[in-house]
């Protein structure tokens, strides 16, 4: 066979690595599949938009604010309704749960119910929508906990150790779709010219000699002495270990992506910035969980500066967290140096 006709065959989409997965496991029904292949068809609706999000009329803000405070930009609310509207009458879900929404998201009563529970942050990140810097979609899918008929809350609340699959798809110079059944990390590169996700980074592992470190140096007053310390570890101030170079997006799922490849620790503490406020900015379901699932995956780790995320159980929706996240040793650390010195 020549070396093109070899190529073609070498090229691997999304269905097909998804299916093959699916083989291993002869009990499956296939509905995880369709699932997965559903969230990647959104994907690809939300890139299309995103890639022109300076030239449409979808670029900027709307009046509104979502449960989070947080002004919704245009982009947001399409993801949000993008991602509800391609699975809302699949029958594979049986509720449905957003950052964009204060409560679960039901299945319309003339839709069927299906099994599975569909958590996302639709774009995260959004602010940086109109710096052109990059932003992702999270989902975390879980199994129903209720019998039968509509999902509820508590189908939603699950810890981490019950997902099922988690990924998420990032709109940056490529869209990407990264994502784990428990099976390693896999992640898939967006050819616009055919409209299909190809397998680009077969099993992700967080390489062992990180690079990177992330976090807002900016907040540096707020923390605890032990998130100080750490961080002048990580800098090579205390002599302990070589510096590591300061990558910082603002965006969660750039900045987890880049030390997904290259291997280093995001952290966003807990700081004392609004005591009022609950211990941490990112939010437990939709975010910090799932990519707790791929770090785990890839042979990292995530915590909470105490316990490992995926251990976490939620009691809330839009519950928030610290989190460390990335190489082990790394996270490990960072709970070393809370511990001795909060
Ligand atoms: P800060 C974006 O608003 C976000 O939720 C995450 O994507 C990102 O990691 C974090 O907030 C950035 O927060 O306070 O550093 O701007």
């Amino acid at each position: 066979m020549k070396d093109d006709q070899a190529d073609h065959y070498r090229i691997t989409t999304i269905e097909k690595h998804i299916l093959d997965q699916q083989r291993q496991y002869p009990e499956a029904t296939g509905i995880l599949t369709s699932l997965l292949y559903d969230i990647a068809l959104a994907g690809k609706v939300i890139s299309s938009k995103t890639t022109r999000a300076g030239l449409a009329e979808i670029l900027g803000r709307t009046e509104e604010v979502n449960i989070q405070g947080e002004i919704v930009q245009k982009l947001d609310q399409f993801a949000d309704l993008t991602i509800y509207r391609l699975n809302d009458h699949t029958g594979r879900l049986a509720v449905l749960a957003s950052e964009e929404n204060e409560l679960p998201l039901p299945i319309p009563e003339h839709y069927p119910i299906g099994k599975y529970v569909l958590l996302y942050d639709p774009l995260d990140g959004s602010s940086n929508i109109d710096f052109n810097i990059p932003i992702g979609t999270i989902f975390s899918i879980y199994r129903r906990l209720s019998e039968s008929g509509p999902g509820t809350l508590e189908d939603c609340l699950q810890p981490g150790i019950n997902l099922v699959a988690a990924g998420y798809i990032i709109y940056g110079s490529s869209t990407m779709l990264v994502y784990s059944t428990g099976d390693g990390v896999h992640g898939f590169t967006l050819d616009p010219s055919v409209g299909e996700f190809l397998l680009s980074h077969h099993d992700i592992c967080i390489p062992h000699d990180p690079t990177y470190f992330s976090v807002n140096l900016g907040y540096r007053k707020y923390w605890s002495e032990g998130v100080k310390r750490y961080t002048d570890y990580l800098q090579g101030l205390d002599g302990k270990r070589k510096a590591l170079s300061l990558r910082y997006v603002g965006s969660l799922v750039a900045d987890f992506h880049r030390n997904l490849l290259a291997g280093g620790v995001f952290y966003y503490p807990a700081d004392n910035k609004d005591p009022g406020k609950p211990a941490g900015k990112l939010r437990l379901l939709y975010e910090a969980a799932p990519l707790a699932f791929l770090a785990e995956q890839a042979s990292g780790y995530a915590s909470d500066g105490a316990h490992r995320i995926l251990n976490i159980e939620p009691e809330a929706l839009h519950q928030r967290t610290p989190l460390f996240i990335g190489n082990r040793d790394l996270v490990e650390k960072a709970e070393e140096f809370i511990h001795l010195y909060g």
